[in-house]
């Protein structure tokens, strides 16, 4: 991986560097990203249509069995090397802001503190009614062909129904995490966007942002998205292989 010493030196020299990642920081711990086709029971819904109030409301127990075959799969995956090295980044520069669209808790096992979750987290299920957080047990691992319907259950407090710790689509992101997000977007002097397809707003907004605010951008996707010709670099390629390249590039061990 080749950097210019223009941008390695911009890049050094930045106090504060933001890290904004999306479902394919995850993709290499196994877990399927958003857009991902869904399997098993779910396998002609699509992400979306799932990740409701409405659906929540129609059919819980379908929405739950979802979301509890998911948490299983989260527990039952690692951080990989992408997660890593964003968690040695923050050892290596002086200020780290880690701005995440996952509900898992990779970042924060692989060593990230203070994590600001946009979108909410799938191990912390909370009671509808209430807002007491559920203490949710280890999930049996449902296989897809055997993932089932399961009822919500209550909460212990109020007897409400339990609901997914997860930010909704047409529910509003927590007011704080968003606050620092954008704070970061606009005060950072790096900023790396990492395995998002950057669709989901107001999250995807963020970039722009910190382009804006003359950050240097850089995005590493395996794809191709609408970020491609604005970002000051795009690096094409996984972000388990491309993340430790950079930091070891630029941030090397002092
Ligand atoms: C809000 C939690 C307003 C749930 C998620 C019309 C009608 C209604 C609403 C809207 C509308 N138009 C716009 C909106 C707003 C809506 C929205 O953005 N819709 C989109 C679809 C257009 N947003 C909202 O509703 C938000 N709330 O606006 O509130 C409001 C205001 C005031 C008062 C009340 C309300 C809330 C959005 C939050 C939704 N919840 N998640 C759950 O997980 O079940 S979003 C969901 O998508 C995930 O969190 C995911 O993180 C996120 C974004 O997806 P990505 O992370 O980017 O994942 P994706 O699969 O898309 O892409 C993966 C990328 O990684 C790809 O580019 C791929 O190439 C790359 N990749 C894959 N492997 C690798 C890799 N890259 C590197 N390495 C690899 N190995
Ligand atoms: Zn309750």
């Amino acid at each position: 991986m080749r950097f210019s010493t223009d941008l390695i030196s911009r890049l050094r020299s930045a106090t504060h560097v933001a890290v904004f990642t999306g479902a394919g920081v995850s993709a290499e711990s196994g877990i399927p990203t958003f857009r991902d086709r869904q399997s098993g029971l779910w396998q002609n819904f699509d992400a979306q249509s799932l990740a409701t109030p409405e659906a929540f409301e129609r059919d819980p127990a379908f929405v739950w069995g979802w979301y509890e075959w998911r948490r299983a799969r989260v527990l039952a995956s690692q951080p990989n090397a992408a997660h890593r090295a964003i968690a040695l980044l923050a050892e290596r520069v002086p200020r780290l802001t880690l701005i995440t669209q996952n509900v898992d808790d990779l970042h924060e096992r692989a060593g990230s503190r203070e994590v600001l979750h946009l979108h909410g987290r799938i191990c912390s299920p909370y009671c509808s009614a209430c807002g007491l957080e559920y203490p949710a047990p280890q999930p049996a691992l449902l296989e897809p062909e055997r993932g089932r319907r399961l009822e919500p259950p209550r909460c212990g407090q109020c007897g409400g129904r339990v609901r997914p710790g997860v930010v909704w689509f047409g529910e509003s992101l927590p007011s704080l995490a968003w606050e620092q997000a954008v704070q970061a977007a606009r005060g950072c002097g790096g900023f790396l966007c990492v395995g998002t397809s950057s669709i989901v707003e107001p999250a995807a907004s963020l970039t722009r942002v910190a382009i804006a605010a003359g950050s240097v951008t850089i995005q590493v996707n395996i794809d191709s998205t609408w970020l491609d010709d604005l970002v000051t670099l795009n690096l094409r390629g996984p972000a388990a292989s491309m993340l430790p390249e950079l930091v070891a590039e630029v941030w090397p061990q002092a």
